[in-house]
C-alpha cells in the first residue's frame, strides 16, 4: 500500500498545536457557507463555486475516508455516499463511507441493504492509510461521531449551527440553516451536471424526507427544491421497502416498555427505557411520544454499552433544544448537539455503580423539567 503523501501523524499529536497549525495553512479555503456570498463575483453560481474549490482541493490526495456520524441516520448515511461517489468522479481519488457506533433504526437498516449502500463499521477502517478526511452532518466538537482526537477532518459539511473550531478546517461548508445535508450535497450535484444514479437520488431524497420529517419541520426552499429535483429519479419501490420495513421483535418489546415507564409532567413526557438494543431507539420513542395531545416537550433516556443516550424534542418554537440539551448534559461531562425542535446526547457512565446511575438519571430528568418550566413534582403514568 502507497504511504499516504502527508504521512501517518505521530500517535500522540497535540490537538491544539495541530489546530493552531491548521489556522497558518495557506491559502485558507474555508467555504463557509453563510459568508459565500460575499465572496463570489456577480453572476457566478455559488454552488459551482463551492463544487469547484472541493474538487480542486480534493484533487491532489488518494484515498477519502467519509465519515457520517454516530449511529448514523438517514440524512448522515446518504450525504456521505453523495460526497464519496463526487470525490470519485471529479476529483479521481478513492473514497468510502465509515460509520461509528451502529445502524439501529430498522428503517437505517433497509436504506443500506435496499439500495447496496457501500458503507462500513469504522472498526474496519486504518485512519492513517487516508489523506483526506470528510465529515458530514456533523463537527469536529460535536462528540457524536468517531474520528480520533489526533485528525482533524480537511472537508466538513454539515446543516447543524457552526462550532468555532469547524473553521479550521481547509474546505467548510457549514452555517446555514438548511434542513438536511442532503440538501446541500444536493446542491453540489445539479453544480456537477453528473449524472444521478437512483440508489444515490433515493437515499438522498429519503435523508431530505427523514430529516423534514416529509418538509413539514425546519425546511427551507433549499429543501423543497432538493426534494422536487430528485422525485422523479427515486426508486419508488425501494423507497417503500426502507420506509416501511419488517421489525425485530425487540422493537414491540421496547415499545410496551417505554408506555408503561412514560410519565407525563404537565406538558411534556419522560422516559427512562433503561437499557436499549440500539442507541438511535431513544429518539424513536422521544418522537412517537411528541403524538401524544398536549405535549410540548418529550425527553426520553437508555444506556446502551456502558453510556446514557439522550433525545429531546420541542414543539415550542420559542426554545432551542439543541442550546438546552448542551446547557443541561455538556456540565455534566456528556456530549450535545441538535437544533430547533431536535436534540440529542450522550454521556458516560462508566464508574458508576447502579445507585449512583439511578440518583444521576433521576438528578438529570428534575434539571430537564426545570427547564420545562413544568411544576408538578409527580408524573402521571400514561398506562
Ligand atoms: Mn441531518
Amino acid at each position: 500500500m502507497k504511504p499516504s503523501p502527508r504521512g501517518p501523524l505521530p500517535p500522540h499529536h497535540d490537538v491544539r498545536a495541530r489546530h493552531a497549525a491548521a489556522l497558518h495553512r495557506a491559502p485558507r479555503m474555508a467555504v463557509l457557507r453563510s459568508k459565500l456570498t460575499g465572496e463570489v463575483r456577480p453572476g457566478a453560481d455559488p454552488h459551482r463555486v463551492k463544487l469547484e474549490r472541493l474538487v480542486h482541493y480534493a484533487k491532489g490526495h488518494a484515498r477519502a475516508l467519509v465519515l457520517t456520524h454516530d449511529n448514523p441516520d438517514p440524512d448522515s448515511i446518504a450525504s456521505a455516499v453523495a460526497l464519496a461517489h463526487l470525490l470519485r468522479q471529479l476529483a479521481g481519488v478513492e473514497a468510502i463511507v465509515a460509520y461509528g457506533g451502529i445502524v439501529g433504526r430498522a428503517e437505517n437498516r433497509a436504506l443500506i441493504r435496499v439500495l447496496k449502500l457501500p458503507v462500513v463499521p469504522i472498526s474496519r477502517v486504518v485512519f492513517d492509510d487516508h489523506d483526506l478526511i470528510c465529515m458530514v452532518d456533523t463537527q469536529p466538537e460535536q462528540g457524536n461521531h468517531s474520528l480520533p482526537a489526533r485528525h482533524f477532518p480537511d472537508v466538513v459539511i454539515d446543516h447543524h449551527p457552526e462550532r468555532p473550531e469547524t473553521r479550521l478546517a481547509p474546505i467548510a461548508d457549514v452555517g446555514e440553516q438548511v434542513g438536511a445535508t442532503s440538501t446541500v450535497m444536493v446542491e453540489y450535484f445539479r453544480a456537477s451536471g453528473l449524472p444521478m444514479p437512483p440508489q444515490l437520488a433515493t437515499a438522498l431524497y429519503y435523508g431530505v424526507k427523514a430529516d423534514t420529517r416529509d418538509l413539514g419541520r425546519q425546511t427551507t426552499k433549499a429543501d423543497v427544491d432538493a426534494y422536487l429535483w430528485l422525485f422523479p429519479m427515486v426508486d419508488k419501490e425501494a423507497l417503500g421497502e426502507i420506509e416501511h420495513p419488517r421489525l425485530p421483535l425487540e422493537y414491540f418489546q421496547l415499545y410496551h416498555a417505554a408506555i408503561e415507564r412514560a410519565l407525563v409532567y404537565e406538558h411534556a413526557v419522560v422516559c427512562d427505557l433503561v437499557e436499549v438494543y440500539a442507541p438511535d431507539m431513544v429518539a424513536e420513542v422521544a418522537e412517537r411520544f411528541m403524538f401524544l395531545e398536549d405535549v410540548k416537550w418529550s425527553v426520553a433516556f437508555g444506556e446502551y454499552q456502558g453510556q446514557l443516550y439522550f433525545s429531546l424534542r420541542t414543539s415550542d418554537r420559542r426554545m432551542n433544544a439543541g442550546r438546552l440539551i448542551r446547557d443541561v448534559i455538556e456540565e455534566k461531562g456528556g456530549s450535545a448537539g441538535g437544533h430547533g425542535s431536535m436534540a440529542g446526547a450522550r454521556i458516560p457512565l462508566s464508574g458508576m455503580g447502579p445507585l449512583a446511575r439511578a440518583r444521576f438519571k433521576a438528578e438529570l430528568v428534575q434539571r430537564f423539567l426545570r427547564e420545562f418550566g413544568v411544576r408538578a413534582r409527580k408524573g402521571r403514568r400514561m398506562v
